[in-house]
């Protein structure tokens, strides 16, 4: 698996079981709502029937390390830094970071998707999304799915997912040529480039599924997005899609 020949690779461990533990105590603290999200956090399964024990069908909270920012301390940061600059060049830096929690039997799936058609189209499009599972991730309860070579197709068309929680969608499925489903260990992680097809399946399982996701670009595509007024909800909780359209 190569990064830039399929858009997407596993890096091994980034964690230590150890601290995966430290993370998993943080996560668990944001998901009680100990540490209070606003409105960084949603549900990215929104219109869809949801557990009654359950909050969310598809936690997804914005900016951990703003919301908590001693976790910019522990490693994970810059080891996915680190691997990011290996991946896409010296200048990048971290756009943004979030949560992802599939809470047990929420058995909504994140919808096929290309990252860059939710952000803007910058002059440079090099990005990098490093997801680490905090829980062993399977196919049951929703590993990341990826389309081999996809990055270096056109962005497809998307559209609005579910009813209002944010996310969106492409015409894309598991039978897709190169689809390909990318279990984990805790404390390992994929990594995937702006371009790439991706979804995950619901959580059939009784546990959490826990991702702790990393996104890096360009020093300088960060200051223009930034201009351009797209901080991805650090501030201003506009989320620009720029292809969607009506389906
Ligand atoms: O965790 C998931 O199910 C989806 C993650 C995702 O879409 C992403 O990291 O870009």
């Amino acid at each position: 698996m190569s990064f830039d020949e399929d858009g997407f690779a596993c890096t091994g461990e980034l964690l230590s079981a150890a601290e995966v533990e430290t993370y998993r105590a943080i996560y668990d603290r944001f998901l009680t709502g100990a540490i209070d999200c606003g409105p960084k956090r949603s549900d990215l399964g929104a219109g869809t029937t949801r557990r009654d024990d359950a909050v969310e069908n598809i936690t997804q909270i914005m900016w951990p390390s703003a919301l908590h920012p001693p976790l910019l301390a522990l490693p994970l940061h810059r080891r996915a830094l680190d691997l990011a600059r290996r991946l896409i060049g010296d200048d990048a830096v971290l756009d943004f970071d979030m949560l992802i929690d599939k809470a047990p039997g929420s058995a909504v799936a994140t919808p096929w998707h290309q990252d860059a058609a939710y952000w803007l189209d910058l002059p440079d499009p090099r990005a990098v999304s490093v997801w680490v599972a905090l829980d062993e991730s399977t196919v049951d309860n929703g590993c990341m799915w990826y389309v081999r070579g996809s990055h270096r197709t056109p962005i497809r068309p998307h559209w609005p997912a579910g009813t209002g929680g944010g996310a969106i969608e492409c015409a894309c499925s598991e039978d897709e040529p190169g689809a390909t489903p990318v279990p984990l260990p805790p404390g390992h992680a994929v990594a995937h480039a702006g371009g790439t097809l991706h979804y995950s399946r619901g959580n059939s399982t009784d546990g959490h599924r826990r991702a702790y996701i990393l996104n890096f670009r360009p020093a300088a595509m960060v200051e223009l997005e930034r201009e351009r007024g797209m901080d991805h909800g650090l501030e201003n909780n506009e989320r620009t899609v720029r292809n969607t359209a009506a389906r």
